[in-house]
């Protein structure tokens, strides 16, 4: 992280491809139908009650309709996923950059790093991801409601998921419900900052 940081601008983009160039089928990978708590519920409904809220070490907690989102201004960027597990794929991303929310809810002094806060349970726990204000800040750093210019499929974490372009596939949280500011990831889930950093060791930091 410390040599990624020093040797390249921390504002520098992820390539991005023409859109010429996105994969016929996008795969789902890890949760692609969660079943637990209200999530069914919210498919059935279209997610007209679904609620994004932003809250945490912030001056004033928010809390969006999908409606909200799709209505503030939105980046699209054409991006490649790269999985761990070894594939990956391009996809033409939409929706409104994180920066815009954190600087409409105002950070706190004190707030370090931002948890994405996801419906699906995975093998018994809640997955979430967490990212440090540089990468929260990143102008490719997005709230996706859309792929390919259709709505976001249950199976690439409908109704919103992050795009995290600098790093690796499992920060890109899926399901999202909260954004919250945090000073410390001691006391989130497992304290090493992600479902897959606290279940098998995958490094916090997956920049690319
Ligand atoms: N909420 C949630 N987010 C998640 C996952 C998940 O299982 N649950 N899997 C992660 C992994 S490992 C990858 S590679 C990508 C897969 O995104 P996709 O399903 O759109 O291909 O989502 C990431 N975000
Ligand atoms: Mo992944």
């Amino acid at each position: 992280m410390g040599a990624h940081r020093f040797l390249s601008n921390r504002e520098a983009l992820a390539p991005e491809y023409p859109r010429s160039a996105v994969s016929p089928f996008f795969r789902g990978n890890g949760s692609t139908d969660p079943q637990n708590g209200d999530y069914p519920r919210h498919v059935e409904e279209g997610f007209a009650n679904w609620r994004l809220e932003v809250r945490g070490l912030v001056d004033t907690p928010l809390s969006f309709s999908i409606e909200n989102i799709r209505k503030l201004p939105a980046r699209s960027q054409v991006t490649r996923h790269d999985c761990v597990e070894g594939w990956s794929a391009i996809g033409e991303w939409t929706g409104p950059q994180l920066s815009l929310l954190l600087d409409e809810a105002g950070l706190k002094p004190e707030a370090r790093f931002i948890v994405f806060r996801c419906a699906d349970n995975l093998n018994g726990q809640d997955y979430y991801e967490t990212v440090d204000l540089v990468d929260a800040y990143h102008p490719q750093t997005i709230i996706a409601h859309s792929l390919n210019g259709e709505p976001l499929p249950v199976r690439n974490g409908a109704p919103l998921r992050m795009r995290i372009e600098r790093q690796l596939g499992y920060k890109h949280a899926k399901y999202l419900t909260a954004i919250e500011a945090v000073a410390s990831l001691d006391g989130i889930g497992g304290g090493q900052g992600g479902y897959w950093e606290d279940r098998a060791g995958y490094q916090w930091y997956a920049g690319i």
